[in-house]
């Protein structure tokens, strides 16, 4: 089936240590991505980079949190783009992790509108639980899964958020780099957690079955926020601190093709990606592969929906 997808990208670099992250939305473009999506017959439309609101905001009682006021600019701005229409599927090209502060209340506000939850599976190393007073390193790219649930209270830095994300719609894949604050915030919620011990027990499918069985039954829209330190950092190179113990090709290939199979996409965000620690941009070709199996390319073709169901 046809799909109408635009690319948005996120050049955002302020939430995290390392700079590199604002040439991610470029390298996405210069691996074929706009050619890989429209090949397998989706129309795909390039809508450009977002810029950053200019805005000033009250500083936080933690004074280690770095570059507050381009922070929030950027999840202002990020949150009015992601204002698409519901027959559309957004791919945000970022861009570090704040990104999501910005795309998923945005996908949320849609998701509200068409009258279905919104439902978020996470594939990352980390939880980006933390908010303004936990964050130890005061890299607010560590910091949107607290936001956009409401769990802590982000204004008046951040917007206020009319509609937040049910802790019991998110799933999380992949961690393997939890802080202690953050342990103890997952322990509080009743986010789906898969952390890489229970993959090397269960395998990858079985959480992510479940979710998308979850995801399918409550008739939700499903974003996705594939932060690409999820990945063994042999196969992906491409990010601010590399996490050794990630997931591997097979498992995230075949993370995707269920993705594809279960037709329950309706936002991506690509976050993380920093070309400036790339090897002759492996990472994001390996990234523009991923995306074009989630949306379609595949071997041989199965009946939608017949891997899980
Ligand atoms: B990413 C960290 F301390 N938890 O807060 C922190 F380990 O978007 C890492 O998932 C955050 O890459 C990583 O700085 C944010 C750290
Ligand atoms: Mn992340
Ligand atoms: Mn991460
Ligand atoms: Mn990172």
């Amino acid at each position: 089936m046809t799909k109408h997808i635009t690319l948005i990208g996120a050049p955002v670099q302020t939430g995290a240590w390392r700079r590199g992250c604002l040439m991610g939305p470029d390298a996405l473009r210069t691996a074929g991505l706009e050619a890989a999506l429209a090949e397998l017959g989706n129309e795909v439309v390039d809508a450009g980079d977002v810029a950053p609101d200019a805005v000033t905001v009250p500083a936080t009682a933690n004074a280690r949190i770095r570059d507050l006021d381009l922070c929030a600019g950027w999840v202002r701005a990020l949150q009015a783009a992601g204002d698409v229409a519901q027959t559309t599927t957004p791919i945000f090209m970022g861009g570090d992790h704040l990104m999501a502060a910005g795309t998923v209340p945005a996908m949320a506000k849609r998701a509200e509108a068409d009258g279905r939850p919104l439902f978020v599976l996470w594939l990352d190393a980390h939880s980006d639980i933390h908010d303004f007073s936990t964050t130890d390193s005061g890299n607010l790219h560590g910091t949107p899964v607290a936001y956009f649930t409401g769990l802590s209270d982000f204004t008046p830095q951040f917007p206020d958020l009319s509609v937040k994300v049910d802790t019991a719609n998110i799933c999380m894949i992949g961690l393997r780099s939890v802080d202690p604050a953050e342990k103890a915030a997952l322990a509080r919620t009743d986010i789906q957690v898969a952390d890489m011990r229970a993959i090397d027990e269960h395998g990858i499918a079985a959480p992510l079955r479940a979710f998308l069985q979850k995801v399918e039954a409550a008739n939700g829209h499903l974003h996705v926020s594939f932060d690409v330190d999820f990945l063994e950092p042999d196969i992906a190179p491409a990010v601010g601190t590399t996490v050794p113990g990630g997931a591997t090709f097979r498992e995230a290939h075949l993370v995707m093709e269920y993705l594809h199979d279960s037709d329950l996409v309706t936002s991506l965000d690509i976050a993380e990606l920093n070309p400036f620690m790339d090897d002759r941009g492996k990472t994001a070709r390996l990234m523009v592969d991923f995306v074009a199996s989630l949306f379609g390319k595949a071997v041989l073709d199965r009946p939608t929906r017949s891997r899980w169901t």
